[in-house]
């Protein structure tokens, strides 16, 4: 038994001494040259979210080459960003899995996952390895209420959007009638259960409640039977892969309810997939509009000339690693367990907002617009929250409606 024992202990030893290994490769770096800082970055590279998992994977990198390019430094040292970006395909089971593997390649950070389905279950992983992470984009309000120190979020949440969106259906749109279908996914449902709570709120009926899948095109069976309730406006929670077949089906069949969305149809890709059905779509975003952003402008400008057109969160993934980078700057480290508590001190004046976090890790100050396709591109309607609202201004990510 005692050889057993000495034998085990041993082995954890080699293990111990191999993990230690790793994070040095990870982090440093021969005596004279550049820290090595290993950034994960995981969404759907493929499949029907790619374009929105490119364009998170490019806010990421440009943030990289900006550091890069600074010379910055931590510690006194200067430092080299790496990314290493993995294809989560917007399923929970994959994401753990990416999660692992960052895990066991020793990365310092991780700014991801696109989406609550993915973001969640990895976050877990990540937080029994001690791992900053930061979700761009991930708006469940479960993310953040798991009690994991390690888990931020540079963006407003469902709770918030779903408030948005259900006042501004009953009370602005005159809706009193209303269905919903989700997509079933952390996202497409929970959005939807805080829409309807706040349409409930503000004194509008739910008629019908539907749901399908983040996989699923045709819509012909839900959309006829809710098209025999009548109603005013018909709500969709999930994303635009989704949303603009629905939209073009619901025209198609006659049904004449205003149609609306969440941020996970509020994209360039909507406008072009929909076409002439986009028109009168309406949609939420959390933050104000990309022009009245700080720094928005300028960040579309040098992001769309090297990656293309801006589909949603690119500039929050940009945001979301400066504010790691700065947290590091700070502790004067770039291990995860010794920037983390920088990270709660975060006051970064950033593309997206001036940041900071709350003590579980989400926006002290989060805003949330509400937009309108009219004329083939999304009119901003009202800006709830966050700093002062900025005077209407249409979004430039639509593209035309043809
Ligand atoms: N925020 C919408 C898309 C990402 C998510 O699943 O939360």
């Amino acid at each position: 038994m005692k050889k057993i024992l000495t034998l085990a202990v041993l082995a954890a030893a080699v293990g111990l001494a191999a993990c230690s290994k790793k994070e040095d490769a990870a982090t440093a770096a021969k005596a004279d040259g550049p820290l090595v800082v290993r950034v994960g970055h995981a969404s759907p590279l493929t499949g029907p979210q790619a374009h929105l998992g490119k364009d998170n994977e490019n806010g990421v990198r440009l943030a990289i080459e900006d550091l890069n390019a600074s010379g910055f430094e931590v510690g006194g040292k200067k430092v080299t960003f790496e990314l290493i970006s993995e294809d989560d395909q917007a399923d929970p089971r994959i994401a753990t899995t990416v999660a692992k593997k960052f895990v066991d390649d020793g990365v310092n950070v991780i700014i991801g996952h696109l989406n609550s389905g993915t973001t969640i279950p990895s976050s877990r992983v990540y937080n029994d390895a001690g791992i900053v992470q930061v979700s761009p984009s991930a708006t469940n309000p479960k993310y953040t209420l798991q009690g994991y120190k390690n888990a931020f979020r540079v963006m407003a949440n469902d709770v918030q959007q779903g408030k948005a969106l259900g006042e501004f259906a009953v009370k602005d749109l005159g809706a009193k009638k209303i269905a919903i279908i989700d997509d079933r996914t952390a996202y497409g449902q929970g959005l939807a259960d805080e829409f309807e709570k706040a349409v409930i709120a503000n004194g509008g009926t739910i008629i019908v409640r539907e749901f399908t899948n983040d996989k699923a095109s045709d819509f012909t069976a839900i959309l006829t039977k809710i098209k025999g309730t009548a109603p005013d406006l018909l709500f969709y929670g999930g994303m635009d892969g989704q949303g603009a077949p629905m939209a073009k089906q619901m025209k198609t069949l006659g049904l004449t309810a205003k149609f609306m969305g969440g941020d996970g149809i509020h994209t360039a890709e909507f406008m072009k997939l929909a076409g002439p059905a986009a028109e009168g779509v309406t949609a939420s975003l959390p933050g104000v509009p990309l022009d009245s952003m700080p720094h928005g402008p300028e960040f579309k400008k040098r992001f769309e000339a090297k990656y293309g057109v801006i589909q949603l969160y690119a500039p929050y993934c940009y945001d979301a690693m400066m504010v790691v980078a700065e947290a590091m700057k700070r502790a004067g480290s770039v291990e995860s367990a010794k920037f983390l508590p920088e990270m709660s001190k975060t006051s970064h004046d950033g593309v997206t907002a001036t940041i900071a976090f709350d003590a579980n890790g989400d926006l002290t100050s989060a805003a949330i617009s509400v937009y309108r396709v009219e004329g083939g591109i999304w009119k901003l309607q009202r800006t709830v929250g966050g700093p002062a609202a900025p005077a209407p201004a249409a979004t430039p990510v639509a593209a035309p409606v043809k």
